[in-house]
């Protein structure tokens, strides 16, 4: 079956870069099937455009993820898919919180065939088994066989085959730069900002905030040595056709646990530089050329209105220390 990923934009702003789990879904589907994806960002597209270009491709099933900022584009789309008859799941922080909303059980229109609550890296090959057998059901919950909650392990991570990834459309660099660039044999024909997590979960439970909720009150993490094959991969990568990548780490409270960290921050060194740098989060941001910071998590110390997207573990001296190390911190 063909499956088409779709991550709308909000018609307002520009993403900078992709989101992580189109290309996690990506790497989750079982064997057999290819996955397409289409950013809204990135590559714009009418509604009729899409629903044409899903008819013409013989996709099979629609996967669309929205946060709340994106989700009246997203059920448009939706919408248009369906009436054309092709099957559409939505997943993501949005559905998640109003499951009704997308299912037409709240008295408005239906938007979609089926949604994955919480986390669906368990789910995903489900849906996809289901939607081939063409019985898809509702509404997936991530839960084990007693029917209880279940967060998937961070430990056994799906490897994303960054390497071989058609990546053309997260391109930042402009296409009419690029042959001057190739001209002038700069290493920057292209140029990815790549999402890329460690953990996942908070235990804060900010009253704005989603994300303890829909992650959990506790932090699992990958392993260092996925993490680092992770970053090598994309470096492999970037050598091999001549580009330049920068990865986010989209976690939210990536330094919540500094002895986890260090033992990260030390394995990352390890493995891009000969020589071994001091442990301290700043100065190895800087020496791996950091010009900029963005700081997670809220200080549970200010009133809620007060929050920002600071936290306990990004507080004012964490911004010096970054300021001295010629980092500019934000957040
Ligand atoms: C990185 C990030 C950003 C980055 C970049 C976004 C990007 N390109 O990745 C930046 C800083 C730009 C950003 C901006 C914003 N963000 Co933001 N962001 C995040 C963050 C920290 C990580 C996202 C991530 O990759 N998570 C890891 C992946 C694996 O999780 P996931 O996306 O949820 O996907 C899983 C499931 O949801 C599910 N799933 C997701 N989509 C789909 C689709 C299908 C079909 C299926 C089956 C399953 C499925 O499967 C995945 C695997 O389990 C999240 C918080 C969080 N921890 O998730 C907030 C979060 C998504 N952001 C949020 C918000 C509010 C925003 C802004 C609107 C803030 C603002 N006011 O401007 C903007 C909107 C940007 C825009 N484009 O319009 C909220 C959304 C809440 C909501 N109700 O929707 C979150 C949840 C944080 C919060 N405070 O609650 N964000
Ligand atoms: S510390 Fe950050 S991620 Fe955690 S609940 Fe608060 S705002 Fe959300």
């Amino acid at each position: 079956m063909k499956i088409l990923l779709y991550n709308p934009d909000n018609g307002v702003t520009q993403n900078f870069m992709p989101h992580l789990w189109m290309f996690l879904l990506q790497a989750l589907t079982p064997p057999g099937h290819e996955v397409l994806l289409i950013d809204g960002n990135t590559q714009a597209m009418t509604d009729a455009e899409l629903v044409e270009f899903a008819l013409r491709s013989q996709v099979g099933l629609v996967g669309i993820g929205a946060m709340t900022r994106m989700i009246a584009k997203a059920y448009r789309v939706a919408d248009a898919l369906r009436a054309a008859g092709i099957k559409v799941v939505m997943g993501g922080p949005h559905v998640t919180e109003v499951p009704d909303e997308a299912l037409g059980r709240d008295g408005g229109p239906r938007h979609a065939d089926a949604i994955a609550l919480g986390e669906a890296d368990e789910t995903w090959p489900r849906i996809v088994a289901d939607a081939v057998r063409g019985r898809m059901k509702e509404v997936y919950t991530p839960v084990d066989v007693f029917g209880q909650e279940r967060k998937p392990s961070l430990q056994e991570y799906p490897p994303i085959p960054w390497q071989s990834l058609d990546m053309d459309q997260f391109n930042r660099i402009p296409g009419f730069v690029r042959p001057i660039m190739k001209h002038f044999h700069y290493q920057w024909e292209t140029f990815h900002i790549i999402p890329i997590e460690s953990g996942r979960g908070c235990p804060y439970g900010c009253e704005f905030c989603t994300v303890t909720g829909f992650f959990g009150d506790s932090i699992r993490f990958r392993t260092n040595d996925s993490i680092v094959s992770e970053l090598l991969r994309l470096k492999a990568r970037a050598r091999g056709t001549s580009g330049q990548i920068a990865v986010f780490f989209v976690d939210d409270n990536f330094a919540i646990n500094v002895k986890r960290t260090k033992s990260l921050l030390r394995d990352i060194i390890g493995q891009f530089r000969h020589q071994r740098q001091t442990d301290q989060v700043a100065v190895a941001g800087h020496n791996r050329g950091w010009r900029a910071a963005q700081l997670g998590g809220a200080d549970q110390r200010q009133p809620a209105a007060r929050r920002g997207t600071g936290g306990p573990d990004c507080r004012v001296r964490r911004q010096v220390d970054l300021h001295r190390n010629g980092i500019a911190g934000s957040g």
